[in-house]
Parts: C-alpha cells; structure tokens; sequence
C-alpha cells in the first residue's frame, strides 16, 4: 500500500520538507512517526482529529505511531497560530490535563500490535530534568537568533509582543524530534500547518549536533492542512462551543449530530480527511448526494464512521436511537440514559416526585405562561407527554409517566421540548 498515494488523493498533505526523499524512505522501511499534543485542556478535540487519524493511517500500512504528550511543553506554551501569549497553568493542573489525553490518544490508537505497536511518551521525561547550562549550551548554541525570528511563530508577534518562554518554544520540540529520532529512531514528525516551524526546527537540530558523524541523516516532515468550511465558520466550533472528544464534554449523540449537520458542500471532503472509507462507497456517496441530496446519506455515514471510531458501536447506537425518537416524536423506546444526552440543552424543570395536575404541572414549569393558556395548549392538542397528545384536561401526571423513574418529557407544539426531572 502506497501511503503517501492514499494522503495525496485525500488532500490531506499539505508540506512535506522532501515528497521524494519521503516516498522512498517509506517505501523502503518500516518508519516511526510522531505527533504532538500539548495539555491546554482536560480533552482533545475534533480538530485533532485528522492528526490523530493519521497516525492511525501510518499504523495501518506498517510503520509505527508515536503519541507524544507535552508535558513539558504544556508548561510552556507554544506561540505558532496564536495572537497572544498563553496564560501559564499550573504544574497540577498540566499533569491532570496529561493523564486524560493519554488516555484519549490510547483509545484512538492500537498499543497492542506487535511489530508495529503505538507508543506513547510525554516530554516532560526529558525536558523536566534539564539543567538550564545544558539546555543553553547543548541546544541554544544550534539556534542562530535570526533563524528564530524568522519563524512565522515568532515573526507574527514580534508587534504584540512575545516573551522569552515563547520564544524558546521551538528549542523544547526540537529537542523532542532529536529525543525521539535518537532513541526509537524516529524519522518523521507529523502535524497541522501551524507545526511547520517548529517541525523544520527539529530536523535542523538533529542535522547541527551531528555535524561530525557519517551516518547519513533521514529525517522528514509532513503537515497536514488547515481545515476550512465552505460558509468561512471555524471548523469544530458551534454555539455550544468546541466539540470535544470526552464523552462527558460532547456526549456521543452531540458528536453525532454535529457530523450529520456537515455542508452538503464540505461532507465528501470531510469524508476523505476522517474517515478510511474505500473509493467504491466514497464515489457511492458522491452520487448519492448529486442526486439525492435531501436524503443527507453522506452526512450520515460520516457521522455514523466518526461516532463508532472515536466513541463505540454502542455509542452509535444510541446516538441513532436518541436521533430517530427526537425526529418521529416516539419516546418510548428511550431509556434514562438516552434522555440525558438527547436532552442536554432542552429547559428543565425540577419536581418532587408526587402526582400532580396536568395543568398545574404546565404552569409551574413555565411551559404555559398561564392557566387559562394551559387550558388553551391541551384542548388544542398542543400538548404531548412522552410523546403521547394528552387533551384531557383533568390528566393527573404520575409515576406511570416517569421514564426510568426519573424524567418526563413534555413537548409543547410541534418541536418544542421540555424535561421534568425529579429529585
Ligand atoms: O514535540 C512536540 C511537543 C509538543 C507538540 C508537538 C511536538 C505540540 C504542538 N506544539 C502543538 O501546540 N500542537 C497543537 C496542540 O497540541 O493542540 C495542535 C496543532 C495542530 C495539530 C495538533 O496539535 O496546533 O496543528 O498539530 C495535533
């Protein structure tokens, strides 16, 4: 299997420091590659994604993934694509931060395959224990200056100002490829475009402290693009904010609809850059969605690829049983669990558990904005419980109506829904 073939057709290189020198080396051998990941918040996210899924790409044709955590690094903050300076966490914190993303990453990648098993390591290994003489004298000397200023990382701030611990940014991650190249003999360092600089940075330092030797230096770098929507929004953010890999973040059924609500526009490219679809289905989805757009098949199998490689089947599974119930009005089938991802952001109302009056339960929750509004809303079928049309305007709502004991869903109109959850 040709990868570099297979990125190329799915646009997902965007530099490589040598296409040529590249190909061969993977050709000719089972090649370790790492990625980074600093620790600036307590879970990944889908803009890790394509990364992280290239690192899977890469295990899939033989060679070895790397998981690299910035524990270190995280404690100083990289400048690359950012305006203004980071805010310093604490040590506990970034160590927090450390463990859950470990832990991500271990669930993305496979750690357990033989010849060509993942590995993870975390920079502060290395970069913890070094003496500020050694790290001035053994790295620093191999940094010119003028070089440093012209990184885009470094050269984009010089306005607004950069301090000495950003600026030195570059020198950690450096120190982290020749690490990694010296002792799992690493070759090739992935990342977004943002990473160009300091991946260049890295060869250019195992290249000065090996001046002298005569074994021939190979090593590469390959970026990955940035990645844009056809409508010019950021890519992973919606109104609620980033969509997060941790499942108590962005529950799965979040996960999912964010995927099925793909630009018709973007999903074939998304397809491509996620997911390891074969050409056969993608060209299927392709006229799929010339022909019948509305049936959003593309979106679906997108969100479907996503949900199950990144959460689990079961996860899935939910996600669609949560999906159908919402679009068909039929709650039954939904257990405690479902409803509290499905119903995340609806407005909540909290009750004793007691037998209550229909009416006075719509007017207590604020459903209704008054009795004589309530009486409105039932007798003109606007009013569903679980589901079900309710027009009796004596209905006692009870234990029989609680879903796991726990909740009842009242929907008001065609889609307005609303959660009683009892204490
Ligand atoms: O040796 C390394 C130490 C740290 C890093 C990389 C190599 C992390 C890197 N400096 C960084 O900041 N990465 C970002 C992060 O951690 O969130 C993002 C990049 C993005 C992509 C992604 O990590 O902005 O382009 O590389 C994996």
């Amino acid at each position: 299997m040709d990868i570099l073939k297979d990125l190329d057709k799915r646009n997902l290189i965007h530099q490589t420091t040598d296409d040529k020198g590249l190909k061969k080396h993977l050709d000719e051998n089972q090649v370790t590659v790492y990625c980074g990941f600093d620790p600036t918040a307590d879970s990944l996210h889908i803009g890790h994604l394509v990364p992280i899924t290239m690192l899977k790409r890469f295990q899939r044709a033989g060679h070895r993934p790397i998981a690299l955590i910035g524990g270190g690094t995280g404690m100083i903050g990289d400048p690359s694509g950012r305006s203004s300076e980071r805010s310093l966490n604490e040590a506990s914190v970034v160590k927090g931060y450390s463990e859950k993303i470990k832990q991500q990453l271990a669930k993305q990648l496979d750690f357990d395959n033989g010849s060509n098993a993942a590995v993870a390591r975390n920079n502060h290994d290395w970069l913890a224990s070094m003496t500020v003489i050694d790290f001035l004298r053994d790295a620093g000397k191999h940094f010119g200056i003028n070089y440093m200023l012209g990184k885009e990382s470094v050269s984009a701030r010089i306005e607004q100002g950069i301090s000495y611990t950003e600026f030195s940014y570059m020198i950690l991650q450096s120190l982290d490829f020749m690490k990694l190249y010296e002792q799992e003999n690493c070759t090739l360092q992935i990342g977004g475009s943002d990473q160009w600089g300091n991946i260049t940075a890295g060869m250019e330092l195992i290249r000065r402290s090996r001046e002298n030797a005569d074994d021939e230096i190979n090593v590469f770098g390959l970026t990955v693009p940035l990645i844009t929507k056809a409508d010019g929004t950021k890519f992973g953010k919606t109104a609620g904010g980033a969509i997060w890999l941790d499942p108590d973040k962005t529950s799965p059924y979040e996960f999912y609809q964010f995927w099925v609500n793909t630009d018709d526009r973007d999903v074939m490219k998304f397809i491509k850059y996620f997911t390891f679809m074969d050409d056969e289905e993608m060209e299927h989805l392709q006229q799929e969605l010339e022909n019948h757009p509305e049936q959003r098949l593309a979106q679906k199998r997108l969100a479907e690829e996503m949900t199950k490689e990144v959460h689990s089947q079961e996860a899935l599974e939910q996600a669609q049983r949560i999906t159908a119930s919402l679009f068909s009005g039929d709650l039954k089938e939904l257990t405690g669990a479902d409803i509290e991802q499905g119903f995340k952001d609806v407005p909540a109302f909290e009750m004793e558990k007691e037998d209550v009056g229909l009416i006075d339960l719509l007017v207590n929750s604020s459903i209704s904005s008054s009795k004589r509004q309530a009486r409105e809303d039932i007798n003109n079928g606007a009013i569903y419980i679980n589901g079900t049309r309710e027009q009796d305007m004596k209905y006692v709502v009870t234990s029989d109506d609680r879903i796991d004991d726990k909740f009842t869903i009242i929907r008001r109109g065609k889609k307005k829904y609303f959660l009683i959850r009892y204490q």
